[in-house]
This record gives C-alpha cells, structure tokens and sequence, in this order.
C-alpha cells in the first residue's frame, strides 16, 4: 500500500479545525486532527509545504517509522505545531491501519482494558449558587465527576465561567485576543468556599475537579491545595505555568491534593521530572497536541511505571477526531484515569461522523474498523476559516500574565 495524496481541510463549524485526509492508491483513507487553538494556520504551512510532500509514495503501515521520520527528521524537535503536524498524519495512519485490519483501532493497541470510559464535564458560574445548580443538573445528567470553576467577584468573568471565555464560539470572528483580568489574593479564598458549598449539596459519592489554568506560584498552589484538602478534590488541575517542571516539587511537599497537568504538553520531555518524581497523579497529554496515538501511547506507558494516570485533554477544539483517538486509547491502556469532554455544535457534529457515543457519564469507542471518525467534505466547505483567539490575561495593573 502506498499513500497517495494528503489532503488538509480547514473549517470552522462552531470553532476552526485542522484536518487531514491521507488517502491510499487501495483506497483505503485515514483522517487525523492537526488542530491548535488560535495557531492553526501554523500547523497548515507546516503540513503543506514540509510534511506532505515528504510522504506521498510511502508505506501508511509504517506507523512508527513515519512518525520517527517526521520527529527525528525534522531536526527541530517537539514544539506543539511540530507535534499537531505529526499528530493529525500518526491519526490518520491508524485509521488506515485499523481499517486495513477490518478492527476497531484498541484492538490493535492491546484491546479493551475496561467496558466504559469515565468523563468529566465542566460547570462555570458567575456565582457559586449558579455554579451549585449546574453541578446538580450535570449529577442529574448522570455526572460522575464534574469541573466547577466560578467568577471572581468584582472582576469581569474568567476562563471557565462566562460568555467571554476560552469559547472561540458560533464561528464569531475575533481577529484580537480578548483581555481577562487576574487577582490571584481575590480568587485563593474563593475556590475553597465554592467546594464547600459544593460537598453540601451534592455530597461525597461525586469526583469534584477544579481548572487553576497556570494562574499560581507553586507557594500559592500550595496553599490551595492545603485548603482544598477538606472537599477531598479528585484533582487540582494547571496548579502553576510547567516550562519549569521542578515548580510541582513545592505543591507536593505541602499537600496531599492529587495533581494533574499537561493540556498543553507536547511530548514525554515536557514531563520526565514530573513523572520520574512522582510529582503529579495525572498526565493530561491528547493525541492532537502529542503526537497522535502513538505519541499518546508512548507518554501513558511510561507514565504508568510511576503510578500516574491518563487524563486525556478534552475541550471543544480538541475535534471529534482526535477525541475519537483519544477514546481507543483511553479503553486500551491500564493506566486510564479519565477523560475530558465537553462536547460539540451541531454543526460539528454533522462535519465530523462518528461512531464513538457518549451516554450518562461514560464514553464508548466506534467498533466500526479505524477509529471511526469522518469528515464531511462538503459540510466543511460551508464553514470557512475564521481567526479566533484564546484569551490573554492582565493583572489589574496591566501585567501581562499566565492565562
Ligand atoms: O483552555 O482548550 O481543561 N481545559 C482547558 C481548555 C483550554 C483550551 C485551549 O485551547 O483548560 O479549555
Ligand atoms: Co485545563
């Protein structure tokens, strides 16, 4: 078999995706997702004019050898446009592979290691009342674990808990990053009154989670944690900004809060000193971002030898695609811990056919041959490209800071 064309598909259904199609001279195809948020034009460029030229004529079952050809090859290792660019061809080889095998992809990881895959949704509220009934419904959704974030008060609504979020929503174009404002002596007292208000209505028998999106000192996290420990937090998640792996050795030290982090990690580098010293309890690395299931596999299986646990990236502009990846993964290995997911527009949905389901709390991977994800060609060409951008954050006095 050899690969005969790659096509990239950008579209914009609700939020902008980058998507490629390797198509084989059998007529076998395989989709993957290159998508980075707010940079996706990067990862085009970079497929377009470095790695697709590099492969045409080349054997798709040859998984690991493309992917070292792609990672070695390129002599300027890592880096998350280098990493997405790898990712969406490493998704789409699978597929091809897993059809070609006329399986499910986890079969070809080592088959099912559990029946279903435990997910997470989010709950956000400009006050914690607000915040209390979005958990209730999720709970009454069939919600086992829940993310609740909550407004500062007195400044304008932060990541996770408005309409002027992370959500590059209703394919709105937004050629300027919007401006959040940050007081991290505002918020510390905050969360610990959230999930008290919480643990009193809703109770114990439901895993609380909470996103701190890189915003503390490792000091302040430890502080955090230390005042979280009551509500007994399935885990606090970005603590700190992570260039500086060596930052989580405070957190430990102080708390017993389980930890996670990597959403925006793009290989097993990012994290051998987390992971070696046993510094978090969950690895949030996504097949998009980290080298597609290969790349994925790779980190989980080292992290499993030091008793860290999946926790793959789930938001929106993480596609169907690669959630679908992330799903045979999640199923196959003996580490999972639990998945991130939120969900999609209508209009990405109908872009994107899948047969994995989400039902009450649980994932279930396509058992159709591949990972089981398509893309409508004609429903993305409705939806063009539009810039969009992740928020920046600011101090009260101005500073630039972690969003
Ligand atoms: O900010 O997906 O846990 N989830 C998150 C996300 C990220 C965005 C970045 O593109 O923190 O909402
Ligand atoms: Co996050």
């Amino acid at each position: 078999m050899k690969i005969n064309e790659i096509k990239v598909i950008v579209a914009s259904p609700g939020r902008n995706f980058v998507t490629v199609k390797v198509i084989t001279d059998d007529g076998l195809y395989g989709i993957g997702d290159g998508t980075v948020n707010g940079r996706e034009k990067a990862v085009v460029a970079y497929l377009e004019d470095h790695v697709i030229p590099t492969l045409i004529g080349k054997d798709p079952m040859r998984t690991e050898d493309i992917w070292q050809y792609l990672y070695k090859g390129a002599y300027w290792r890592r880096g998350p446009i280098t990493m997405a660019a790898i990712g969406a061809i490493d998704m789409a080889l699978w597929d091809i592979k897993a059809k070609a095998a006329g399986m499910p992809l986890y079969q070809l990881l080592g088959g099912r290691s559990r029946d279903k895959v435990m997910v997470y949704k989010h709950v956000g509220g400009l006050e914690i009342s607000e915040v209390v009934e979005g958990v209730l419904a999720l709970r009454e959704a069939g919600l086992e674990a829940i993310r609740a974030q909550v407004s500062i008060p007195g400044l304008p609504p932060i990541y996770g808990t408005g309409p002027s979020t992370d959500q590059a929503a209703g394919g709105m174009v937004r050629p300027m990053p919007t401006e959040e404002v940050w007081a991290t002596h505002k918020y510390l007292p905050l969360v610990p009154k959230l999930f008290e208000k919480l643990r009193d209505a809703v109770g114990w028998d439901v895993h609380l989670l909470h996103d701190v999106h890189h915003r503390l000192t490792p000091i302040e996290a430890a502080r955090l944690g230390k005042d979280l420990e009551p509500y007994r937090l399935f885990w606090l998640e970005d603590a700190i900004p992570a260039e500086l792996q060596e930052g989580f050795r405070i957190i430990r030290q102080h708390t017993t809060q389980p930890l996670a982090v990597g959403e925006v990690f793009n290989s097993v580098f990012d994290l051998t000193t987390l992971i070696t010293e046993q510094l978090i309890d969950y690895i949030r690395v996504t097949s998009v971002h980290a080298g597609g299931v290969t790349g994925l596999k790779k980190i989980f299986d080292f992290a499993s030898i030091y008793h860290v646990r999946s926790a793959c990236h789930g938001p929106m502009d993480v596609s169907p695609v690669a959630m679908g990846c992330n799903i045979h993964v999640d199923v196959a290995i003996s580490n999972f811990g639990i998945q991130e997911f939120t969900g999609y527009t209508d209009a990405t949905r109908e872009m994107f056919p899948y047969t994995w389901s989400y039902d009450r709390g649980y994932l279930q991977p396509g058992e159709a041959p591949g990972h089981g994800v398509d893309i409508d060609e004609a429903v993305a060409a409705k939806y063009p490209y539009a810039p969009a951008y992740l928020p920046i954050a600011r101090l009260e006095d101005g500073t630039m800071t972690s969003w």
